[in-house]
């Protein structure tokens, strides 16, 4: 697909994890069932997305699929049980939930490398990334009402702020595909590129990324965020403001001070107007 040399951070069962010059790659690899996952397939990529988060190497993630033809399918169909999908444990689980809140709240930009089908839950997969970039097979769109599953969260709401009310009411209530072209000019998608050249665009998306300054993407994240994430929106990015505050010399003499059993001096510190 490319020539960039992928290498691998770990192994797992469903999905591949590699990393390249700063990039992550997460590649669901299910291609036998367009990518669909299941519960295994999201722990997976969560215990990735918590690498990606943890680990200063990495600057930038990509979620995409295995292979040529999709690049996340949903739920699997086939461990779909009552209350959920049901994993080797028996349990039946909805975690896919889990993975989306983790693109959304990891300080580092997330794309998604939509590489041919992007439906159901695949589809708000990408859509919760914080850029989308497909290749020109990419189709999307959710199918719950017509398999026996939806997605009110995330995959409402956030779609209705990024495309519309009209639009989404549409893209659920008849759960047609949209290829690649109608989804960009709908903004759901970033750029459309050949397959070909997905891979490269990709990077160098992410590699002009990497030449800006990384707290300045992180807080503009947060911000994006904030807006729409309530209480939860408004902790991660008071988060950021008490990082940056622990990064100057008032916070270091509040602490001195109390280490030094001493009455702490801030009025050497500039007040801002
Ligand atoms: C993707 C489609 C359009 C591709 O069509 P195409 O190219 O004609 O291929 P097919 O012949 O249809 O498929 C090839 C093989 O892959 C299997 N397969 C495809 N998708 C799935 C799937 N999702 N699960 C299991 N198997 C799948 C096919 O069966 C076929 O296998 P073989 O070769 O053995 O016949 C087309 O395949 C399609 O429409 N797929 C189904 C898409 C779908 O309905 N997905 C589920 C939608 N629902 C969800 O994702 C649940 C939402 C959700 O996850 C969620 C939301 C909120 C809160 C929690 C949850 C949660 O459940 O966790």
């Amino acid at each position: 697909m490319s020539n960039i040399v992928w290498k691998e951070i770990k192994k797992y069962e469903d999905i591949l994890f590699e990393f390249h010059e700063g990039i992550a790659k997460i590649t669901i690899n299910r291609p036998h069932v367009r990518n669909a996952f299941t519960p295994t397939t999201t722990m997976e990529m969560s215990d990735a997305f918590r690498i990606s988060r943890e680990d200063p190497k990495i600057r930038v993630v990509v979620l995409t699929g295995a292979g040529d033809k999709a690049f996340c399918s949903g739920g699997d169909q086939n461990v779909k049980g009552k209350g959920g999908y049901v994993g080797p444990d028996g349990v039946p689980r909805l975690n896919i939930l889990d993975v989306q809140k983790q693109i959304r709240s990891i300080p580092k930009p997330v794309i998604a490398m939509v590489n041919g089908f992007a439906i159901g839950g695949g589809h708000v997969l990408h859509l919760v990334c914080d850029l989308s970039i497909a290749s020109e097979n990419a189709i999307f769109g959710q199918t719950g009402p017509r398999v026996g599953s939806f997605d009110a969260g995330l995959g409402a709401s956030y779609m209705a702020r990024c495309i519309g009310q009209k639009k989404t009411r549409e893209i659920w209530f008849l759960c047609r595909k949209y290829n690649a072209q109608e989804a960009l000019d709908m903004g759901l998608v970033n750029k459309v590129v050949p397959l070909d050249q997905l891979e490269e665009e990709v990077v160098a998306w992410a590699k002009e990324i990497m030449l800006l300054s990384p707290l300045a993407i992180r807080l503009i994240k947060a911000g994006l965020n904030a807006e729409l994430d309530g209480q939860i929106g408004i902790q991660e990015l008071a988060g950021d403001a008490t990082l940056l505050y622990y990064l100057t010399d008032e916070a270091q003499e509040g602490k001195n001070a109390f280490l030094e059993k001493r009455k702490p001096d801030f009025d050497q510190y500039p007040m801002f107007p």
